[in-house]
């Protein structure tokens, strides 16, 4: 047989797969670069900068050390389209000089006051060194080094100025950390973006690439530790198979300054470790979690701690054994404490005990204050009830001055939207943080209770709950990717706008277009607001679906428990509709400090946005617009999907200033953000007009079904709650 057709055949074949690959984008986008996208810059401003970037005089001895040299060679290679050669000594303009005093002659030389930064602080300066002028991103300590590459890189990335730096950052919080609610068995509790990154099965051996840009990406925004497994703990991370994984994790962070910490069951002593009792005053449990500790520091020597949910939802906790949550947070960190560790000890607790649920985490934690040890630190929800899309900030802020309270904010989207709405959190975020509590007079602003500089604590921490799975974009949603960074960021400093975070995100994650920047900004920093709108507005909350947690079901009755049931929150009836927390109702005004408890007590002086989150209103209440309560929250549930319909033509406009598949994902989202939009609207409405009877005020549209259907709706698979 002659061979030659064949050959033929495979050479045009070959030909074919050739001009295939030449056509394809060569890097199609699909968020995984998150915004440490280094895509090269516009020519002009390339060009500029890289009369900045014409040597690079770093060291790479150490870990640390080395991924921040990788992480230059990585950002103006990209940006500038090539990276400075490395040299010893400043021989020109344009020198990058990066380290510290201990790890560079040529930064020692500048004599930079580097001890008070601080283990991370850092300082960006253009410096002159022999005659020559350069960029010095100098630190006491290598990961600030590191941390200031990062900002340096950023200040290409959205196109800054770069002639003449001094910038000093030391970061407000001391632990800025990520709360994974993963499963041992891949599954994501409230996650939106797949499963869980950890692939427990094929740890310690595989470590995957994709940690290391994990921890890239983390230590870019200052985050410096995370907290590995759920809250809803199992005891198995506790035994030795899984410690070897989790050193493995922690052996790859620890270049970037992260630390890893574990929840921990209460419970495991009994589980894991065969007692009888999980007592905290028990000596064989407390031997038992010193023995713990010990061997999980022989295999991590820099481990962070313990976080820990206990009495809570189910979860074990020394109330079992009729014990304070102080005897149990003490116990933990007792056995912690020779090794430097903390524990984050979860004030959110509730039971179905009468009291307003709202009150309850107060009151248990509140008499504790003082009572816990110097290593303990209570991670308070933002709110008194749970993530809700609005909540006033938790009393608990303020009111244990002797306790150093950490901010638990909830970064995945349980409560708005899951993956696919467009919520930017920074908006709530800030408006938690820049709330005054008041205790100490004006001023006393819940980012200052965090940062510890109103009660004096230097051990001060931010926790947010991620919304990272194994999605090719990390979060879900390439916005989503938004929200981890803004919590990051507000760690870091919590008084940064959440606008100017906005804005520099988009820039490096999209474009630093301005036609694309602004009004992408502008619909980030309304869409919480209208999340609110069309979810909760006027105070309302907890009308969600129950257990999963997706769409309305304000008329939700069915829970076993009244403090599960939509109904017990909105309480909508014939009269009116809100929950009474006023001295008259559950009280839970007098849990903040009188100037506030005064304001929420007073319905003329309780903001409208928290108005039926402290008081039971008649439907005919004149709102401040001289308009009905009724017509106010008609109008604000339209205002919420128009305000969605405003973000999808926004949108439509930005089409050909991005990459086609991201424009396209993003565009396909909002469709369904519109349409759920209106399902909440209509379904609410729906169900507060069966309350009050009042017809829709004039000009709005009725609801497009009948609230029977909508109560008809039932769904069988809800991603993140298959775990519960
Ligand atoms: C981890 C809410 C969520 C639960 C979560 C709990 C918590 O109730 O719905 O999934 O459990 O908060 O924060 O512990």
């Amino acid at each position: 047989m002659h061979p030659a057709p064949r050959v033929h055949a495979w050479m045009t074949m070959l030909v074919l797969a050739v001009i295939c690959v030449c056509m394809a984008p060569l890097h199609a986008e699909d968020g995984y670069e998150l915004w440490l996208r280094y895509h090269l810059l516009a020519t002009q401003q390339a060009a500029i900068y890289r009369s900045h970037a014409t040597q690079l005089i770093e060291s790479a001895s150490t870990p640390t050390q080395t991924v921040t040299r990788a992480e230059l060679l990585r950002g103006l290679g990209g940006l500038l389209g090539q990276a400075p050669p490395s040299s010893d000594a400043v021989t020109s303009n344009g020198a990058i000089i990066v380290g510290t005093p201990g790890s560079s002659p040529v930064i020692a030389g500048l004599h930079l006051d580097t001890k008070s930064l601080g283990h991370e602080g850092y300082i960006i300066r253009t410096v002159e060194v022999n005659g020559h002028a350069a960029t010095a991103i100098v630190a006491h300590d290598d990961i600030g080094a590191l941390y200031g590459t990062f900002h340096f890189l950023r200040l290409l990335q959205t196109e800054q100025s770069i002639d003449h730096l001094d910038v000093t950052q030391i970061p407000h919080v001391k632990l800025r950390v990520l709360n994974h609610w993963d499963n041992l068995n891949g599954q994501v509790e409230r996650g939106y973006a797949g499963a869980s990154i950890w692939d427990w099965w094929k740890l310690p051996d595989w470590r995957a690439p994709r940690y290391t840009d994990y921890a890239r990406a983390n230590a870019s925004i200052g985050i410096n530790g995370t907290v590995l497994n759920n809250v809803n703990a199992g005891a198995q991370i506790l035994t030795p198979t899984y410690l070897q994984k989790v050193a493995a994790l922690a052996d790859v962070f620890r270049p970037y300054g992260i630390r890893v910490y574990l929840s921990v069951r209460f419970s495991a002593p009994i589980e894991i470790g065969h007692l009888k009792t999980a007592d905290p005053l028990d000596p064989q449990v407390q031997r038992w979690w010193r023995d713990k500790a010990d061997e999980i520091y022989k295999l991590i020597p820099d481990f962070g701690g313990f976080l820990v949910k206990a009495n809570s939802e189910g979860q074990p906790g020394p109330q079992d054994y009729h014990r304070t949550h102080a005897d149990g947070a003490n116990m933990l960190a007792d056995a912690l404490a020779p090794h430097g560790g903390v524990v984050m000890w979860r004030a959110f607790v509730y039971s179905a005990n009468g009291e307003d649920r709202a009150k309850q985490a107060y009151d248990e934690f509140k008499p504790l204050d003082g009572h816990f040890r110097d290593n303990v630190l209570i991670q308070v929800k933002n709110g008194p009830i749970d993530f809700q899309p609005r909540e006033p900030f938790s009393p608990l802020f303020g009111a244990m001055p002797k306790t150093p309270l950490m901010m638990e904010f909830e970064i995945t989207k349980e409560y708005l939207g899951f993956a696919t709405h467009l919520v930017y959190l920074g908006p709530l975020f800030q408006e938690v943080l820049s709330s005054d509590t008041m205790v100490h007079g004006k001023g006393s602003t819940v980012a200052k209770v965090i940062d510890g500089s109103l009660d004096h604590h230097t051990l001060t921490g931010m926790a947010g709950v991620a919304n990272i799975g194994t999605d090719r974009n990390w979060s879900g949603s390439d916005f989503n990717q938004a929200n981890w960074y803004v919590f990051g960021r507000l760690a870091w400093d919590p008084t940064l706008s959440s606008r100017t975070i906005a804005e520099q995100w988009v820039r490096m994650t999209f474009t630093n277009n301005p036609a694309f920047v602004k009004p992408v900004v502008d619909m980030m920093m309304g869409s919480r607001e209208a999340a609110v709108d069309y979810m909760t507005p006027l105070g309302l909350h907890h009308i969600m679906g129950p257990n999963h947690h997706y769409g309305p079901a304000p008329w939700d009755a069915s829970e076993a428990r009244a403090d599960w049931r939509p109904v017990y929150y909105n309480r909508a009836d014939h009269q009116g509709i809100g929950f009474d927390r006023t001295r008259t109702g559950s009280d839970a005004v007098d849990q903040y400090a009188p100037a506030v408890a005064d304001e929420f007590n007073d319905i003329t002086k309780t903001p409208e946005t928290l108005l039926l989150w402290f008081h039971h209103v008649p439907w005919d209440y004149r709102m401040h617009s001289g308009q009905t309560l009724w017509y106010e929250l008609v109008a604000h549930y339209t205002q919420g999907v128009d305000d969605v319909k405003r973000m999808r033509e926004t949108w439509s406009h930005m089409n050909g200033y991005i990459d086609p598949e991201r424009y396209q994902q993003v565009a396909t989202f909002l469709a369904i953000q519109q349409k759920e939009a209106q399902w909440w609207r209509d379904a609410c409405i729906a169900y507060f007009q069966s309350q009050s009877g009042l017809p829709l005020p004039p000009g709005f549209a009725p609801p497009q079904h009948s609230l029977k259907y909508y109560q008809s709706l039932t769904f069988d698979f809800v991603p993140g709650y298959s775990s519960w």
